[in-house]
């Protein structure tokens, strides 16, 4: 009986034609479809494929070319100047970002970074078209996502150096691991691909939200090498099959640490798997952020209205190494990274175009990055005067509730250790001395 109903609701979503890489061409046969499959009958034996398939490949969205020029056709987002000068200096801070905690790293200041360098379009962009309110799962290169939102540059710091102010993670995070509920913003973790999966339960869920369905999505970020996991494959299954709100945005910036894309897959980029999936899918020009913007506030207006995923792939370019663990000279020409930089900038293009505009000059320009670079040292100085958190703080609220045995075993332990060697053994004492109160509190615990 229950079955019967049930096929009955499904039955008119089955029988709408099927779609084949377009939202308008219906493939229809006069031999008819096959049975309930919706699959048109045809007697030409013939395969498909999404590179040799004779289809062409997916094209890429843009609307401005190389130096800022809106290309024929191009419907350019209405945006005023004050909106422009936002998503321009967004687009700055990120590398006057990187260029200091990159150098910091270096100094041995902090233990890790990544930068963003040539992404800045994908980010900013797509942060953008975003309401500040959706859940944002990222995989670790989106932190100009959360300076969008207002995050800020010193807690952007206090992370990084996970000092007192780290509000996150305490400063027990990898830097660039951030994590934050007032921005909507999932804590990052480094194993790849899990946030694919969530992100389908996180829109789940917020379908299911009174208040928050049909006003927010989930905007899950991950790299085209990310896509190679099997999580890549259930999440987007599970948002095809349970349907929600669920916004992929795929940063195709040509490598996987050192793995070029072109070793990653055969077919045509990530966007091909999409529409294998039901899902609405895109492919843009990940270096023209005004593309960026117009795709990702399309893609969100469908996930809301339709309630169903919807996937984006930005292609752009890494320009920087990997992660400061990275040398990419080693498998790239430098040539490469300096041509890229050059010929297809995303900064550049978006100030050329805002200057087309009248809304940017080089007077602009220099006040723009004194101004960001005073910022950012000022900011990165006081980050560095700051004691990390109380060592305490190591075991607490990992878990909910009570303490489990295993923590209080190991805080007990560290307790003891420091009463016995802390105030005496010269390793210790100085390691000591870089945590709020001297770790007392635990040595008195
Ligand atoms: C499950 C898992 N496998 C391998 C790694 C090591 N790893 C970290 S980043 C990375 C490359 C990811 O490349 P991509 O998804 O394209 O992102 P990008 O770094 O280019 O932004 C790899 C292999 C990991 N963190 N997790
Ligand atoms: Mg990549």
């Amino acid at each position: 009986m229950i079955r019967t109903a049930l096929s009955r609701s499904l039955r008119p979503r089955l029988l709408q034609p099927r779609r084949y890489f377009s939202t308008t061409k219906v493939v229809t046969s006069s031999l008819g479809t096959l049975g309930s499959t919706q699959s048109p009958i045809t007697s030409e034996l013939s395969f498909i494929n999404s590179v040799t398939g004779g289809k062409g490949l997916i094209p890429t969205y843009r609307v401005l070319d190389g130096v800022g020029k809106p290309i024929d056709g191009a419907n350019i987002p209405e945006i005023d100047e004050a909106f422009a000068r936002k998503l321009y200096e967004h687009m700055q801070l990120l590398p006057t970002l990187d260029n200091v905690l990159y150098n910091v790293q270096r100094q041995g200041k902090i233990s890790f970074y990544m930068t963003a360098y040539g992404e800045e379009a994908t980010i900013i962009g797509s942060a953008a078209a975003l309401d500040n309110a959706d859940e944002v799962l990222g995989q670790y290169r989106e932190m100009g996502v959360l300076l969008w939102r207002g995050f800020g540059i010193d807690q952007v710091m206090a992370q990084c150096f996970g000092n007192e102010e780290d509000k996150s993670g305490k400063g027990r995070q990898m830097p660039v691991h951030f994590g934050s509920t007032e921005h909507h913003f999932v804590t990052i973790s480094s194993p790849l691909s899990t946030q694919i999966p969530q992100a389908a339960g996180v829109a789940y869920a917020l379908r299911r939200t009174p208040g928050r369905r049909e006003r927010n999505v989930a905007a899950c970020y991950f790299g085209e090498g990310a896509a190679s996991e099997g999580d890549f494959h259930a999440g987007l299954m599970l948002a095809s099959t349970v349907p929600s709100p669920t916004l992929y945005i795929v940063r195709n910036n040509g490598f996987a640490i050192s793995t070029p894309s072109t070793e990653q897959y055969y077919g045509d980029g990530i966007a091909a798997r999409g529409p294998g999936y039901g899902i609405d899918t895109i492919r843009v020009d990940g270096n023209d952020v005004l593309a960026v913007y117009a795709a990702v506030k399309e893609a969100r207006r469908r996930c809301l209205e339709q309630g169903r995923a919807v996937l984006i792939e930005a292609m752009t370019y890494r320009v920087g190494h990997h992660s400061t663990s990275d040398d990419s000279f080693a498998y790239r020409a430098r040539s490469e990274v300096e041509d890229r930089k050059r010929i297809d900038n995303p900064i550049t293009r978006f100030r050329l175009y805002m200057e087309s505009r009248g809304w940017w000059n080089a007077d602009a320009e220099e006040e723009l990055k004194s101004r960001l670079k005073a910022e950012v040292m000022r900011s990165f100085k006081r980050a560095e005067s700051l004691k990390r958190c109380e060592l305490k703080e190591l075991f607490t609220d990992i878990y909910g509730g009570e303490e489990p045995w295993n923590i209080k075993e190991q805080r007990e332990e560290l307790s003891q250790l420091l009463k016995k060697y802390g105030k005496d053994w010269e390793p210790w004492k100085q390691e000591l001395s870089k945590f709020k109160n001297n770790g007392q509190e635990l040595i008195d615990s």
